[in-house]
């Protein structure tokens, strides 16, 4: 199967430049002025319209098992509504139960995404520790290419990691050569806020984010920092939603600490006006966490990502329809967390970013796709429009427009968090592997064409790290045996 995508402007993370690109055999074989086509080659004509990687989302949740119910989208529908919006690529995540061995649930994990039509690769959770937790961490960097673990630090009673976990699992992810990742709340804190909460007669949706207030977040992710600081681990910090967790992050970077920190569309265009709204299902619709938040906290988080202090974005998809969220109707405790994304993120991310000034073309590039490739060590198969890379590859058309809708989205969930907002900038073509699998506004994809794809450990750099301790320690003291 050979392409030809033709009179574009290509987009990467450091330059745009006018060329054309030719893909064969799933791969991009050559970038560059007045390309020919060999006999039969599909024909794109791009005039007018960037050539830019397809968008990596390091943050899903397919088919997640959580809070007594199932996402409603799975690995198949999620990745084709994800090609529709022009992600080519998901990180998704395998959570173990506490006590449940990694490997077993590892292996369900890759049975569910079998059916992805979307390439896709897996961070896994660490939830609970012993010996067992220790070596599976190692089959899994060795032989299965994991090379991050992630950690909830909220979720108290379920799949929360204490500081124990925390720590003992920084280690190991430090020896191996594995990046951690942290959900960043103070689950105790909120544990107590929510019964606060509850027993003062506040049982709606509104009472989600009084129980998580920035404050929650932003003290897990300092803990989180600095744990990783003196482990001399490095840090991904997922869904940073406010100032506090930014401040923390910043302040890390500034002193040359190796944290990267995600923000989520939603939570750059979505205020926490929408836990008031008068309609149950609306705000219910709305319950995640970190919950949105307050206007004064978009601003710093677009800030951050003009900063270049925030280096990904991602969607956190993970769908709950309305008859699931009503399983919280009289407690808003019990309303499971969650709310889609994938679909719409790369062109919220272009009219609130780029037409708005706030990101280059580039730095769109950068945050949709190139970073997510680097952090996550597949750089420069996935994030870049270059000969040998994947054909993973969005045509943008700039001029093209789109009202976002539950009504019309592809995405297996009743509602959308950005319904109505109407979108200049928009995906006119998605290339998978080589093949289009969108163009005219249809979907041509197949079921289990995605891959896993391995993520090699970070194991050579890791050498000239050193534990903090390991560096500063002195050296013992030599001392007189005190008289018997
Ligand atoms: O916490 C997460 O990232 C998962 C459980 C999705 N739900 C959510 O509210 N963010
Ligand atoms: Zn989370
Ligand atoms: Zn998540």
């Amino acid at each position: 199967m050979s392409l030809l995508i033709r009179g574009g402007t290509v987009v990467n993370a450091d330059r745009a430049f006018r060329a054309d690109v030719y893909c064969e055999n799933g791969k991009i074989a050559a970038v560059g002025d007045n390309l020919e086509a060999p006999a039969g080659a599909e024909v794109i004509d791009a005039g007018g319209q960037y050539v830019m990687p397809g968008g990596i989302d390091p943050h899903t949740h397919m088919q997640l098992p959580f809070m007594g119910t199932v996402a409603s989208e799975d690995f198949f529908t999620g990745t084709a509504a994800g090609l529709a919006g022009g992600t080519t690529m998901i990180i998704d995540f395998v959570i173990p139960n506490p006590q449940q061995p990694l490997m077993e649930a590892y292996r369900a994990w890759r049975e569910w995404a079998e059916k992805s039509c979307a390439d896709y690769s897996f961070h896994v959770a660490i939830t609970w520790w012993d010996d067992s937790v220790h070596r599976d961490m190692g089959t899994l960097t060795r032989e299965h290419g994991v090379n991050s673990f992630k950690h909830f630090m909220a979720y108290k009673g379920a799949i929360m990691a204490d500081d124990e976990v925390l720590v003992n699992s920084f280690l190991r992810a430090r020896e191996l050569g594995a990046i951690c990742t942290v959900h960043a709340e103070n689950g105790e804190l909120v544990f107590r806020l929510q019964q606060e909460i509850f027993e003062r007669g506040i049982t709606g949706p509104e009472g989600h984010p009084l129980s998580r207030p920035p404050e929650v977040e932003g003290e897990a992710a300092n803990r989180a920092i600095r744990i990783a600081e003196v482990l001399g681990v490095p840090l991904y910090v997922v869904h940073t939603s406010c100032r506090q967790a930014l401040e923390a992050i910043t302040r890390a970077r500034l002193e040359g600490q190796r944290v990267f920190g995600e923000v989520l569309a939603g939570h750059l265009v979505i205020d926490d006006s929408v836990y008031r709204h008068p309609d149950w299902s609306f705000a219910a619709a709305h319950v995640m966490s970190p919950p949105f938040r307050s206007k004064e906290h978009q601003d710093a988080l677009w800030r951050g990502l003009q900063a270049g202090t925030l280096q990904t974005t991602a969607t956190d998809h993970c769908c709950f329809c309305d008859p699931q969220k009503r399983m919280g109707i009289d407690d808003f405790r019990k309303i499971p967390n969650g709310t889609a994304g994938i679909e719409d993120r790369m062109s919220v991310l272009w009219h609130h970013g780029v037409n708005t000034g706030r990101l280059t073309p580039s730095e769109f590039v950068r945050v949709t796709s190139t970073n997510a490739a680097q952090i996550f060590n597949i750089y420069p198969r996935k994030g870049a429009v270059a000969a040998g890379s994947d054909a993973d590859l969005v045509v943008w058309d700039p001029q093209g427009t789109r009202t976002i809708s539950a009504k019309t989205h592809h995405q297996n969930i009743d509602f959308n968090i950005f319904e109505g907002m109407t979108v200049k900038g928009i995906n006119s073509h998605t290339v998978s592997q080589g093949k289009v699998v969108w163009k005219d506004g249809q979907l041509d994809v197949e079921k289990g064409a995605g891959r896993y794809v391995d993520r090699p450990t970070f194991a050579p750099f890791y050498e000239a790290l050193k534990i903090k301790a390991e560096v500063e320690a002195p050296e013992p003291v030599e001392r007189a045996k005190a008289a018997e």
